[in-house]
């Protein structure tokens, strides 16, 4: 059964009738990882896997959620001390509070739920329930009042003050901001925003999932996070946008070598999005790639997020020619991105697919992915 289906159908089984239903999307990042915190660029684009609600209004002061990839409920009401235990749950009373802080109006609704987003590939899935429930209660509550802007950000700092992770803004701004055959190089210091049609003629994006998610102890986000704060902080600036090799190399002495790495993989990054965006336009799809695999480079050997998997399935794609290749998102686990050449698809997946199992004992999961558009509202 259809997403869509699947959802009306249990919203009248649950609550009785219909609603509004929303949808919202995951999202690739072409290049510029962890750069968003950095005050940095980033090069996203919202995709066609999504999680959709239906949503309707209850006239009371409590929110009825039903989870249909769970199969759980959860009630809350909308102030502070009725915060839900249940982690899925947190996201949309989070984004109820959120836009309650901001002066926006939520009221009581029933919700039913379901997505298509692989959970813990990287792609995103929490923001793109944040921003699906930002702009249904923007839509339901406050006739569209609420800019873009602030719905992406509401998703933000539903993740800071409710979910523990201290993000970037990139996820939800992909989410909310998202367009059909568009990446949007965004920068995450003033949030210009462009978009860039994605042409890549011969050639296809497909995610590798290792499906392995390395669980690591005291929150190695948050932890790569604060060496990027230390050291913008040792060279007296806000963030290391500001920061050159040069400016770093002079406080190498002052500074542990572990933040020394981390600061140098940021500053790196930051070009290469630029130079990304840049090769795209001349449609230099090799520049792409080669780019892709040095921000690899970086993250497994620099930031340290990588992990024995992801650095695996890199290899594969280098032995099999594939463009450009890189672990994506926060790392730990998750997916690698891939730019393959049409030509070179079947010979890659199916490497991939047999190396891989024959090392770790289960194949990874291949997701196609095309540029999509972000939060909406689906005219029924
Ligand atoms: C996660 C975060 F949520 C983003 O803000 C970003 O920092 C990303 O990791 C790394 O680029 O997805």
């Amino acid at each position: 059964m259809e997403l869509k289906e699947k959802i009306v159908k249990a919203f009248d089984q649950r609550f009785g009738g219909k609603g509004t239903l929303y949808a919202s999307a995951g999202r690739i990042n072409l290049i510029g990882e962890h750069t968003d915190y950095n005050g940095g660029f980033v090069f996203p684009g919202a995709i066609d896997k999504v999680i959709m609600a239906d949503i309707r209004p209850n006239g009371t002061d409590t929110v009825n959620l039903y989870s249909i990839d769970l199969d759980e409920k959860s009630s809350f009401g909308l102030s502070e001390e009725d915060a839900p235990s249940q982690q899925w749950a947190r996201y949309v009373f989070g984004v109820c509070r959120e836009t309650l802080k901001r002066g926006g109006v939520v009221k009581g609704f029933d919700a039913v739920f379901a997505g298509n987003v692989p959970l813990g590939a990287g792609l995103s899935s929490s923001a793109a329930l944040e921003s699906c429930f930002a702009y249904a209660l923007n839509d339901l509550f406050n006739s569209n009042s609420i800019e873009k802007f602030e719905l992406a950000k509401i998703g933000q700092s539903t993740e800071h003050n409710y979910c523990g992770v201290n993000c970037g803004i990139m996820d939800q701004f992909a989410s909310v901001f998202g367009k059909k055959d568009c990446l949007i190089r965004l920068d995450c210091r003033s949030l210009e925003y462009e978009y860039f049609p994605f042409s890549i003629d011969g050639h296809r994006l497909v995610l590798v999932d290792s499906v392995v998610k390395h669980e690591l102890v005291d929150s190695p986000y948050n932890k790569r996070r604060q060496s990027c704060e230390r050291v913008a902080k040792r060279l007296g600036i806000d963030t290391l946008r500001d920061a050159e090799m040069a400016d770093l190399e002079a406080v190498k002495g002052d500074i542990s070598a572990e933040d020394y790495m981390r600061a140098k993989f940021v500053i790196e990054e930051k070009e290469r999005v630029l130079d990304v965006c840049d090769a795209l336009n001349r449609g230099d799809i090799d520049t792409v790639g080669r780019l892709m695999y040095e921000t690899h480079r970086g993250l497994s050997k620099d930031y340290e997020v990588s992990c024995e998997e992801l650095d695996f399935l890199n290899d594969i794609a280098r032995e099999c020619g594939v463009v450009g290749s890189r672990i994506m998102g926060g790392g730990f686990g998750g997916c690698t991105i891939n730019l393959v050449a049409d030509d070179k698809y079947d010979h890659f997946i199916a490497t991939a697919k047999e190396k891989f199992n024959a090392k770790y004992g289960h194949a990874p999961k291949i997701y196609d992915v095309i540029i999509s558009d972000g939060a909406r509202r689906i005219e029924e």
